[in-house]
């Protein structure tokens, strides 16, 4: 072996051999500066967040305590489906949602990329756990990165550092999930303020379970403990171990008579998770906590039940939209500091701004770095600029939501973005009914991922950029695990739309708070307190079915939100059969039966 001396590189804090050796053969391939293990103490936040603010790339805010405002490189703003791969050693295990590459040839290119990728740079090696630390079987991973914003990102987003290297003893088993920015730097070249790679790659071993990144900064693409790991590795881990790994959020609602109830709920990136997940409920006697905004592993307990953990420990919220209105919560979040702010607009008195925050300030300096007043033809923040804020600190978190046996589901809902067709709420016959639901939901795509926006596509599960392996398989998965159970331990499964329009365009139900309304009747269903209505489709509400009590909306647009059209459900049927199609051979006979059942009732 060559003898190579890079500064931090001798003193690892752990004698774990295959850790060492990864870290060993990293920094010899990317040839940083120095070598630095991340512990995640105040002082070495202090000391990056210090370090980001000197080379321009945060700005620390007057208005709120320990936070800091970012704009990223224009051209790095969101995930890119384009360049995220399934590396499965058989391209039929990635199938047809996934790109795929055969992985050598993959981890060929990407070597190339790599190979002193991290000149001029620092590479740090962070060790983190998904999930609660004290779990049974800790969920540990290794992120190693050349960029501090990372670093700083994982402090909130993860458990990391000391607390999680702790657990990793000499031989504990760990996804490594390698991050670079791609922007070496020369002795004296000066630093831009966004270093990223024209060249991305988001790339997934799924066999090895090894995740390599390349040329991003932008959150979903570099924070590896979050989509690449807790949904796109997970979910292979998941179907291999008999569990879920869904891009679903965690509520705990609380009714009147004071009995509890969680819900997981999966909605497309940018369609809904963080608000409902921090609800305000509008009626009366109705409590909300949350335990989770993104994503849920779902588990058998051993009373047939299904539990949910969320494994991450911060929000990246989408910010605008957001304010005292729509998600008060959200807000009070933010407002107590130790939070990033990326791409939204910052404010001539140090806090930050953005679209829905109601009257704009007169000046701002926006996203992209430029003047900004209220008569500028560009947004002030992008679509997809976010938030950073940690759970810990937001006033409804549930007190269970750090609890490693996780919480009982009794509802799960499945939710999309569609001006048309689908209503508000829908309830499913059952499990498989429900996983047709979920198989063949469908939503407009959002500035979550680069590409045009308001696009309807399906999206399983809300998990079509997130399924690690082939999405027939996954299909098969949920159906299976829904055999497993008694089918009254199961979660009962919704559909909703809270973004239904009416003719002039216009949102034809309220949502935010008001989504409440729809969380009592679904409990009340299971208790069997409410009613519904049976439509080819499922059980469908109608307005007098609901508590509207106090909605200040006409009941023709509830009306409007709840309709079930048979001419517009007639027109999906061929967009599910190509979406069958697509998938191909590996879609369950259950769920071609669902279809042929639905096109009968349709008649
Ligand atoms: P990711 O973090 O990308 O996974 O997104 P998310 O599913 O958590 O979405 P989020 O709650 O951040 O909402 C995204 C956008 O939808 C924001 O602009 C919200 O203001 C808007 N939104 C959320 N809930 C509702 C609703 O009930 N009705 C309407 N009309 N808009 C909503
Ligand atoms: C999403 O896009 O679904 C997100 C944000 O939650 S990211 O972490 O970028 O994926
Ligand atoms: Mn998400």
């Amino acid at each position: 072996m060559t003898a190579v001396t890079i500064p931090g590189l001798e003193q690892a804090p752990t004698n774990h051999a295959r850790l060492l050796a990864w870290v060993q053969e990293v920094a010899e391939l990317t040839c940083p500066d120095e070598v630095v293990w991340a512990d995640g103490s105040q002082g070495e936040w202090d000391r990056l967040t210090q370090k980001l603010v000197d080379a321009g790339t945060f700005v620390p805010l007057k208005k709120k305590p320990n936070s800091f405002w970012a704009a990223s490189d224009p051209s790095d703003v969101a995930r890119v489906e384009e360049r995220t791969y399934i590396c499965s050693v058989r391209e039929e295990d990635a199938g047809a949602t996934n790109n795929w590459m055969d992985p050598s040839e993959m981890k060929a290119i990407m070597t190339e990329l790599y190979r002193g990728c991290m000149r001029g740079r620092t590479m740090y090696v962070i060790p983190f756990c998904m999930g609660p630390l004290d779990a049974e079987k800790p969920m540990l991973g290794v992120e190693i990165t050349d960029s501090e914003y990372v670093v700083v990102s994982m402090h909130i987003m993860t458990r990391m550092g000391t607390k999680a290297l702790a657990l990793f003893g000499e031989d504990a088993d760990f996804v490594p999930a390698l991050h670079s920015l791609g922007a070496p730097l020369e002795p004296g070249q000066e630093d831009v303020q966004w270093p990223c790679n024209e060249t991305k790659y988001i790339s997934h071993f799924p066999e090895t379970r090894e995740i390599w990144s390349f040329g991003s900064g932008y959150g979903g693409n570099a924070l590896l403990g979050k989509k690449c790991y807790s949904l796109r590795i997970a979910s292979v881990m998941a179907r291999d171990e008999g569990w879920l790994a869904e891009h679903m959020l965690i509520l705990k609602l609380t009714s009147p008579e004071n009995k509890a109830y969680y819900i997981a709920a999966a909605f497309p990136s940018a369609c809904g998770k963080t608000n409902l997940a921090m609800l305000e409920p509008t009626i009366p006697g109705w409590k909300v906590e949350t335990l989770g905004d993104d994503i849920a592993w779902m588990r058998f307990g051993e009373d047939g039940r299904l539990y949910a953990v969320n494994p991450e420990n911060g929000f990246f919220g989408v910010a605008p939209g957001t304010d005292y209105h729509t998600n008060p919560n959200a807000m009070r979040t933010i407002a107590k500091g130790n939070s990033l702010f990326t791409n939204v607009a910052l404010t001539d008195d140090g806090d930050v701004w953005w679209e829905g925050m109601g009257e704009p300030p007169a000046h701002l300096t926006s996203w992209k770095k430029q003047d900004w007043t209220p008569d500028s033809e560009e947004l002030s923040s992008h679509p997809n600029s976010r938030y950073c804020t940690p759970i810990e600190q937001c006033d409804i978190k549930a007190p269970e939501w750090d609890d490693p046996k996780g919480v009982p589901i009794s509802a799960i809902f499945f939710g999309g973005r569609r001006a048309t067709t689908i209503p508000l709420v829908t309830e499913s016959r059952d499990w498989q009914h429900g996983t047709f639901m979920g198989a063949t939901l469908s939503s407009e795509t959002t500035a979550a991922a680069v590409g045009k926006t308001g696009v309807v596509r399906r999206d399983p599960m809300a998990m079509l950029p997130f399924i690690g392996y082939n999405a027939g398989d996954y299909f098969q998965h949920w159906v299976d695990l829904g055999k497993r159970a008694d089918a009254d331990k199961l979660p009962k499964i919704f559909y909703v739309n809270w973004f239904r329009r009416g003719d002039d365009k216009r949102f034809l139900w309220p949502g935010f708070g008001e989504n409440s309304r729809i969380l009592k009747w679904a409990i009340e269903r299971i208790e069997g307190k409410s009613a519904a209505t049976e439509t080819p489709i499922g059980y469908i509400p109608t307005a007098a079915d609901l508590d509207l009590e106090g909605l200040d909306a006409p009941v023709e647009d509830i009306e409007a939100a709840l309709e079930f059209n048979a001419d517009e459900w007639r027109a999906e049927i061929p967009l599910v059969e190509e979406w069958f199609a697509k998938i191909g051979d590996k879609v369950p006979t259950t769920l071609r039966d669902q279809l042929e059942t639905l096109k009968q009732r349709l008649g």
